[in-house]
């Protein structure tokens, strides 16, 4: 029985020495650091794109944009027939937040 306890320990040996090799190519993500979220600001990137929020195009506060108030931003003017999804001539704020999509593309 000698002899086949001595084959069995030698293919551990190479089994282990198999699992070595492979073991060799070892994965690259340890040395170079993770994308780091360094920009805590998901969306706004430094972009020239200015466009007003609701509230500041909204003249007299009834919570919407009518077209009158849409021709302050040549932007939101843009799209606004678009953005006006029930094409009720003015903007409710999912509706802003559809044009402002529009506008950003
Ligand atoms: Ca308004
Ligand atoms: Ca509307």
């Amino acid at each position: 029985m000698k002899g086949i306890a001595a084959v069995l320990a030698s293919a551990a040996i190479v089994a282990a020495g198999a699992a070595m090799a492979q073991d060799e190519p070892k994965p690259v993500t340890d040395t170079t650091q993770p994308t780091t979220p360094s920009q805590s600001m998901p969306q706004q990137s430094g972009e020239t794109m200015q466009v007003p929020t609701l509230d500041a195009l909204d003249k007299d506060h009834d919570g919407f944009i009518s077209s009158t108030e849409a021709g302050s931003s040549k932007d939101i003017a843009s799209v606004f027939t678009e953005a006006d999804a029930d094409k009720n001539g003015k903007l409710d704020r999912m509706e802003y937040a559809n044009a402002i999509k529009l506008i950003q593309g």
